[in-house]
């Protein structure tokens, strides 16, 4: 492998996102090209199929983001399932509740994995070697159908953009599914996408959600490495969920150690529903 710095670019619609940097592993698995680049300011980044995943600077963004809006505002979880997540960031994140006694980690491509824990091992950190966390490589579109109804507390959707093997996560049967397997003030938490560069199936997820949902709601952030900045979190459940429960000692404490999320900026991240969405909603 050479140690040129190049551009490793995500090409969107006639616009490109780009790291400079040093290509650490550059490797074709069964589902798709994964490469670890290492950047000056954002460190080692991770593209799947030519898509920016993750990177060590700007992977809290992300992660906290995904997290702690659920389960900072659960009282009762043990059971969590996380679809893809490969990096382990989001099992990190969900480690720091005492509560959780389970997660079923669900990864469809085992290389994801094996590459984040050898390029990226401070993103999954210890959560690798916590007996709590139990790896699965499989389809999470076949483990939720295959497991029985009301089994989790909270189900983490951390996937990739949708494509020809990711399609199916982002479908009304598979939120159905997720909803059956949800206890009864289980939250269903995912990744919406981006508002601006991908406006169109960002509005598909929502909808479905909304439809097959009693309550969901949207929260906005930035995730630097992704297209256009702007990126979006829905959480959608049975019960009426209290995404801004305030003076929780639960959420101070996980505040206390995060680098991004905290209950305030995650209670005006809620407010941030650019309008041309809320229009497209309402129509
Ligand atoms: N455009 C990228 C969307 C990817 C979302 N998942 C990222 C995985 C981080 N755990």
């Amino acid at each position: 492998m050479s140690s040129i710095n190049q551009w490793i670019d995500e090409y969107h619609k006639g616009s490109r996102f780009g790291l400079n940097g040093e290509i650490l592993i550059k490797k074709t698995s069964k589902y798709q090209e994964i490469i670890v680049v290492e950047n000056e300011y954002y460190g080692k980044a991770l593209m799947l199929d030519g898509c920016w995943m993750t990177s060590l600077k700007d992977e809290k963004y992300y992660h906290e983001c995904l997290v702690h809006p659920a389960l900072s505002s659960m009282d009762e979880k043990s059971n969590v399932l996380i679809i893809g997540g490969g990096d382990g960031g989001t099992a990190r994140e969900c480690l720091k509740y005492s509560q959780i006694s389970n997660i079923d980690l669900v990864e469809i491509d085992e290389e994801v994995i094996k590459i984040s824990k050898q390029f990226l091992k401070e993103i999954g950190g210890e959560a690798w070697n916590d007996k709590r966390l139990k790896i699965h490589i499989d389809d999470g579109v076949k483990w939720v159908k295959n497991t029985r109804d009301k089994f989790y507390d909270v189900i983490f959707i951390d996937c990739s953009d949708p494509s020809e093997f990711s399609n199916l996560l982002f479908s009304d049967s598979f939120y159905s599914d997720c909803k059956r397997l949800l206890t009864k003030k289980g939250i269903l938490a995912t990744q919406s996408e981006s508002p601006e560069s991908f406006k169109n199936i960002h509005i598909s997820i929502l909808k479905s959600l909304k439809k097959i949902f009693r309550v969901s709601e949207t929260m906005y952030s930035f995730v630097p490495i992704y297209p256009s900045g702007i990126w979006s979190w829905t959480f959608a459940s049975e019960d009426v969920i209290n995404l801004s429960k305030q003076n929780c000692n639960e959420a101070l404490r996980i505040e206390k150690g995060c680098e991004i999320w905290n209950l305030n900026f995650q209670n005006a991240a809620f407010k941030m529903m650019p309008n041309k969405i809320v229009k497209e909603l309402n129509s």
